[in-house]
């Protein structure tokens, strides 16, 4: 019954239809290689990888606890196409191209912007490679040796058959976003220097990954730990089987029923006995993974900026130029079409701030980062990610919205898109923890971040070409800026300490 089928929003190569991506690497990094290499993976992303990633979200994991025979095995079976992206991620460097020196200050920003491009459509294969990417730069701050030197070349190679991924086990019962107080697992010396881990890990994702690093207290000989954050050091493990196919001192527990990111497997994990190595001093678990937290937290912005992108620009967008709707296209209706503007402008705002988180911490990374430059990536960092991760769960919601009924429909593919948004907010440090995470970062520099941000944003407003100082947008952020300046300086003067003013 009925003629009338509506066209479906097509999508189109990434990177060509991004013309705030393009037009930010042609004022930064304007090399012809980096261009065409992010041209030919837009192309595949639009092709082939697309398909992939919903085949994992139709695909799910699932695990396996016993063989046929009755014995244990914890398999956790995954889909072709999660197995294909971990190989295609391998051979377009999607992590080595952060750690690829030719590429210089901009290697962080090359690298984020192929996974800005492929994030949407990766099956959620970009968390994994966060977590890798994360283990990566903590080894190479502890220093590439024995026993971390093999992981380390695995994590950052281009080889798909020696590539490896890592987990990141931080999170238990109890502690959450308290880890400091909430660990429980204990490590106990082994004569050979090495450690086993004992203890109960509640969240772990990619739980397929090759090696993990995580936190637990050290026992000393009368089997008592440090209670506290100061108790807590770092470990690295590696996740393999015994002869017999058995994980060795892990048990799989159960994988979790989520609301999303149904594409990777979450699990809940029993560390009997895993042998570890540990990476940090005593007592510095919480202070070495931080190093990690900054790495996930930006791939984190990066895929919420991704999210929107992809749901606004590409799908939103071309789908109002399909649909009819009162006798002309969506994109006739000036409504409809501010509705998209106000998202296009949020997710500018997005990627422009993650940008420069990204081209922070390649400066940092190549030793060109001046005491300025550091003040603001250690303060930029938890603000992206809190900021955009809030603002991707709104802007997808929105989005949908622009497609009416449609947008709802499972198989559409866009639930998924809000689904797995909402968990931007939650893991690697939710809103709340991320905004005292600030506060403790301004009390500590005594200032100093917040001096960096104010010098840094008047730089931009003096450097912004074609743009007037008398216009009013320019005017109204120099106003507030001044009064969150002298807010700032009144504060100051009135409280003994910056710990006083960040309570
Ligand atoms: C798709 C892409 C996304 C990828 C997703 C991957 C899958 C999801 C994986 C996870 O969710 S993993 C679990 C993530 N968990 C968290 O993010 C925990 C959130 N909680 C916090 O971040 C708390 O603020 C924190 C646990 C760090 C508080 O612990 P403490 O022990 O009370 O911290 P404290 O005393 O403030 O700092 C201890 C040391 O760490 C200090 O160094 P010093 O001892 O040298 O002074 C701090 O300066 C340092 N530190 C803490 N946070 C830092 C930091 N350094 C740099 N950056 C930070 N953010
Ligand atoms: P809680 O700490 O109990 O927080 C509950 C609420 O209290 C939140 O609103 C929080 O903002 C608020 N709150 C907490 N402390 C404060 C405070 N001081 N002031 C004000 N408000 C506060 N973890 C891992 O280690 N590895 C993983 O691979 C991993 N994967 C995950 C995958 C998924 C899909 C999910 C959902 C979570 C995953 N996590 C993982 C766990 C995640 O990092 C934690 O859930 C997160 O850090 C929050 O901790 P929590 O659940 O204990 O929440």
């Amino acid at each position: 019954v009925g003629s009338f089928f509506q066209e479906q929003p097509v999508l189109k190569n990434p990177f060509l239809e991004d013309a705030l991506l393009r037009g930010y690497l042609k004022r930064h990094l304007p090399e012809e290689a980096i261009l065409s290499d992010l041209n030919a993976f837009g192309e595949r992303v639009a092709k082939d990888i697309d398909t992939w990633g919903r085949e994992c979200e139709l695909n799910p994991p699932r695990l396996v606890h016993f063989d046929p025979w009755g014995r244990r095995v914890d398999h956790i079976v995954t889909s072709e196409a999660w197995k294909r992206l971990k190989d295609l991620s391998a051979q377009e460097g999607l992590v080595a191209i952060g750690y690829d020196k030719s590429f210089g200050e901009w290697r962080r920003v090359y690298q984020m912007s192929k996974l800005y491009i492929f994030s949407p459509s990766s099956g959620l294969y970009t968390c994994p490679l966060a977590m890798t990417d994360g283990a990566a730069k903590v080894i190479q701050s502890v220093g590439v040796s024995p026993p971390v030197e093999e992981a380390y070349r695995r994590l950052t190679s281009r080889q798909p058959e020696r590539f490896w991924t890592s987990g990141q086990w931080m999170t238990e019962r109890q502690g959450g976003s308290d880890v400091g107080t909430g660990t429980e697992t204990v490590a106990i010396p082994q004569a050979d220097g090495s450690y086993r881990l004992h203890g109960f890990k509640w969240f772990t994702s990619a739980t397929d990954a090759d090696m993990t690093l995580t936190l637990a207290r050290v026992q000393d000989r009368s089997g008592s730990t440090t209670p506290g954050s100061r108790g807590l050091s770092l470990f690295y493990a590696e996740v393999s089987r015994d002869e017999d196919g058995r994980l060795r001192g892990i048990e799989v527990q159960r994988l979790k029923d989520k609301l999303g990111t149904r594409q990777m497997p979450t699990a809940e994990l029993l560390l009997d006995g895993l042998p570890a190595y540990r990476l940090s001093e005593e007592g510095r678990g919480v202070a070495s993974i931080a190093n990690m937290l900054t790495i996930t937290r930006i791939h984190n912005s990066i895929s919420a900026a991704a999210a929107m992108r992809r749901q606004v620009l590409q799908l939103a967008r071309d789908y109002a130029t399909r649909r009819t709707a009162f006798g002309k296209l969506l994109k006739d209706h000036p409504l409809h079409m501010q509705t998209l503007a106000r998202m296009e402008v949020e997710t500018r705002a997005a990627f422009l701030l993650v940008m420069d988180v990204c081209r922070l911490l390649g400066r940092e990374e190549s030793g060109l980062a001046s005491e300025f430059d550091r003040h603001l990536l250690r303060l930029l960092t938890p603000v992206v990610k809190l900021f955009t991760g809030k603002q991707a769960v709104a802007v997808v919601s929105e989005g949908l919205e622009s497609f009416g009924g449609q947008g709802y429909i499972e198989d559409t593919g866009m639930p998924g898109i809000l689904r797995d948004a909402q968990v931007l907010s939650i893991w690697e440090g939710t809103t709340n923890v991320l905004s005292l995470d600030v506060l403790r970062c301004v009390a500590r520099s005594s200032g100093m971040v917040l001096h960096a941000y104010f010098a840094h944003v008047k730089s931009l407003l003096a450097g912004a070409s074609g743009v007037s100082s008398l216009d009013p947008a320019v005017k109204a952020v120099g106003g507030a800026l001044s009064e969150l300046e002298q807010f700032v300086q009144i504060a100051a003067s009135r409280s003994p300490s910056y710990l006083e003013l960040a309570a």
